[in-house]
């Protein structure tokens, strides 16, 4: 069977941008799109190919007519909700072909793409299920019910209410033994660069989901609520497979969640002699319980990590059930400036925020060395439980706007001036910011 997998293009919309004319805070990142590396590498029957339309924003119609795929594969975060499905509209206008669409979006909040241009929708990590799907298909046999009792698998119903299945992935789901398909993204890999280093970037997952329920994270809807890990083995090889590439970004929502898988894996990056440097995601707290760790993966090459802090005291780290302390986050910062580990640190703003709020962080991020502060809105994203909490104050439903980089609630100062605010934020915090 003939499969495409697509990548939206760079999308989302800003409202300080347009209202504003502030265009300091939209945000363009650039990565492979391993999610479809990683569903490929389990298709190895098939004739797939890879479309990043972040790389190739206009390759749609030329790929579509060159191929005629017989199934598309499309994935996409929240913000890229919309235009996944103007993508699905666009190919079935041009083929015959079966959709399903897939990935964080999805998994969290199906029923939005419960639309005509969509035939299957997939829940959770997806690897193992997605191959028994295009089986199922290809092989023409299966009733609606048969593929529906595909774990994570959604018949679209337009019209009708559909269920969320409950899926609890397991490490079968990781297919681990089949690694990503990297070499089908081989035309796009100039576009992967990290910008403020110059050098190109490869992604390895090691590993799935988080055992941490934050208030505002959608990584729980990708695994069910599980914490799944590759092996050793598997990591080590995937990143083998990317030998002319110099940094790696693990790019698992916590790479450290089990603390003595971590420290072996940090050991056998040291013995593998790869000579690679990492980007990962930690949690302070793991930081300060384990520095022994840290120390001994920045001698296998850890260069930078990314760090949620969140918040800047306990009240609103509780309130977003971070189970973590404002002091926790100051320790950290302090061993990790130590080590000589890079920190991203990622900081939530509220559309509460008044001006008195901005100047404590303004204040707090001018203290520490924090070499790149990211400062997100937080975001009832669907399905996640602050949404469950805030839907009622919610103001814009467009998920166009659902970048983490806008107000989705009313914000408590005057709009303009929150943006203002927000901006000067990011400027000033951004003067001596380095990766
Ligand atoms: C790498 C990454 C990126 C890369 C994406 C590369 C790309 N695709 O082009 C870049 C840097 C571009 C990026 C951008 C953004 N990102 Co980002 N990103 C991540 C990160 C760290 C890892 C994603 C990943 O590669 N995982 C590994 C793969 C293998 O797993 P996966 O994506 O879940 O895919 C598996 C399954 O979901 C499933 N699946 C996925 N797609 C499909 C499709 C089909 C058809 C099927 C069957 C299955 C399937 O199969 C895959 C294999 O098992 C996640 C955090 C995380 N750990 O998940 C955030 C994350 C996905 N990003 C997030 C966000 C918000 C963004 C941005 C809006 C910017 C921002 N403010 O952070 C932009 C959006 C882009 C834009 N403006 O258009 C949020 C999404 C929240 C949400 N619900 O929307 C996350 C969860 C981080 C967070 N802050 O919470 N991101
Ligand atoms: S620790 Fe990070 S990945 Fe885990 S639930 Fe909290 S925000 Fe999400």
């Amino acid at each position: 069977m003939q499969i495409l997998l697509i990548n939206p293009p760079n999308c989302g919309r800003s409202i300080p941008e347009e209202r504003y004319g502030i265009t300091s805070l939209k945000q363009i990142f650039r990565g492979e799109p391993l999610a479809l590396e990683e569903l490929a590498g389990n298709l190895p029957d098939h004739p797939v190919r890879i479309l990043d339309l972040k790389a190739e924003p206009d390759g749609l119609d030329r790929e579509l007519s060159e191929f005629q795929p017989e199934l598309v594969g499309i994935t996409g975060v929240t913000c890229e909700a919309n235009t996944m499905l103007r993508i699905a509209a666009r190919v079935k206008e041009s083929c015959p072909a079966t959709v399903v669409v897939g990935g964080i979006h999805a998994s969290n909040d199906p029923g939005f793409f419960n639309k005509a241009a969509v035939d299957y929708i997939v829940v959770g990590i997806g690897k193992k299920v997605f191959a028994e799907l295009v089986c199922a298909l290809e092989n023409g046999t299966a009733s609606d019910d048969e593929f529906t009792a595909l774990p994570g698998v959604i018949r679209t119903r337009p019209g009708q209410q559909i269920a969320r299945p409950v899926v609890r992935n397991c490490l079968a789901d990781l297919v681990m033994e089949r690694p990503p398909a990297y070499e089908l993204v081989k035309r796009y890999r100039s576009h992967y660069i990290l910008e403020k280093l110059g050098l190109t970037m490869g992604f390895v997952a090691s590993a799935f989901g988080c055992p941490h329920r934050c208030l505002f994270c959608s990584i729980q809807g990708q695994t069910g609520g599980g914490y799944l890990t590759k092996s050793i083995e598997a990591v080590i090889r995937d990143i083998s497979m990317l030998p002319e590439i110099p940094v790696i970004r693990l790019v698992d929502a916590n790479t450290f969640g089990d603390v003595k898988r971590a420290t072996a894996l940090g050991h056998a990056l040291l013995a593998s002699g790869l000579n690679k440097q990492y980007l990962a995601d930690i949690r302070s707290d793991t930081v300060v319980r384990h520095p022994e760790m840290l120390r001994q993966w920045k001698e296998a090459g850890l260069r930078a990590v990314i760090s949620g802090f969140e918040g800047i005291d306990d009240a609103s780290l509780s309130a977003m059930n971070k189970a973590n302390q404002a002091a926790m986050n100051a320790e950290a910062i302090a061993i990790l400036n130590t080590l000589g580990i890079t920190i991203v640190g990622d900081f939530i703003i509220s559309s509460d925020y008044d001006e008195n709020d901005f100047d404590r962080l303004e204040k707090y991020l001018g203290a520490r060395r924090i070499d790149l502060p990211m400062i997100t809105v937080m975001t009832p994203l669907p399905g996640t439980a602050l949404y469950r909490q805030e839907q009622h104050r919610i103001s814009n439903h467009n998920l166009d706007y659902y970048t983490l980089t806008n107000a989705v609630t009313p914000t408590k100062l005057d709009e303009q001036r929150f943006y203002r605010r927000y901006a000067e934020l990011l400027d000033n915090s951004h003067q001596n910011a380095r990766l």
